[in-house]
């Protein structure tokens, strides 16, 4: 498992430009925490530039390959938490069957309560995006996620869509929640790209 060059607070190389380090694990969102009733009826699509659209159970994604990941989260609002551990599956794996189009280049994530964010294809696709459903050895609570939510680690902590319930593939960068409020198309966070009227 991959923790990263150092573990001191604070220290430079593990912790991004104007953040702190916290030990609590805070919960933030706009909207409410969904409730399931019955997690049969719930499921996850994948659409848009794709040769073969999909519609995965919960059943079915428990069913799939799963990886474990270890890394540092930063949100923007200017906590990071080291060291979580998450399992899940990774989005590269959960995309393979549905075939990519030449022209996909850009991810609009959807999840509950209409709720989008943006991120490139490369990005998604990086080793480290994870479909998590687990968080330090145990399920996602549903303050943050249940059943699954997105982990970005390489990115501000608002690309990981909590509740995710849908992956569209398109040809451009369309903004999400935040970003038409002003976040940053991107959010690397040792860039500090936080918001675009900085
Ligand atoms: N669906 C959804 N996902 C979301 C958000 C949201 O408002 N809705 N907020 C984002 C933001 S700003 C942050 S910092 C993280 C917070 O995740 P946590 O509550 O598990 O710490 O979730 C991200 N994912
Ligand atoms: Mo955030």
């Amino acid at each position: 498992m991959y923790f990263g060059k150092a573990r001191s607070k604070g220290d430079p190389d593990r912790v991004p430009p104007n953040q702190h380090v916290t030990t609590t694990f805070p919960v933030l969102h706009a909207g409410n925490v969904p409730y399931y009733e019955d997690i049969s009826k719930w499921d996850l699509q994948i659409f848009g530039l794709v040769k073969q659209p999909k519609q995965f159970t919960y059943e079915e994604l428990k069913s799939l390959p799963q990886s474990e990941q270890g890394n540092d989260i930063h949100c923007v609002t200017g906590w990071s938490k080291l060291d979580n551990v998450w399992k899940g599956i990774r989005m590269g794996e959960l995309v393979k069957a549905c075939g990519l189009l030449e022209n996909a280049k850009y991810c609009i994530l959807h999840a509950e309560e209409g709720w989008t964010t943006n991120l490139p294809i490369e990005d998604f696709l990086k080793e480290t995006s994870l479909l998590a459903h687990s968080h330090n050895g145990e399920p996602l609570t549903p303050e943050h996620g249940y059943p699954f939510r997105a982990v970005f680690p390489h990115l501000y902590f608002w690309k990981s869509a909590k509740w995710l319930r849908a992956i569209q593939f398109t040809e451009h960068n369309h903004p999400g929640f935040w970003e038409k409020n002003g976040y940053h198309m991107y959010g690397d966070p040792w860039k500090e790209e936080r918001f675009t009227w900085d």
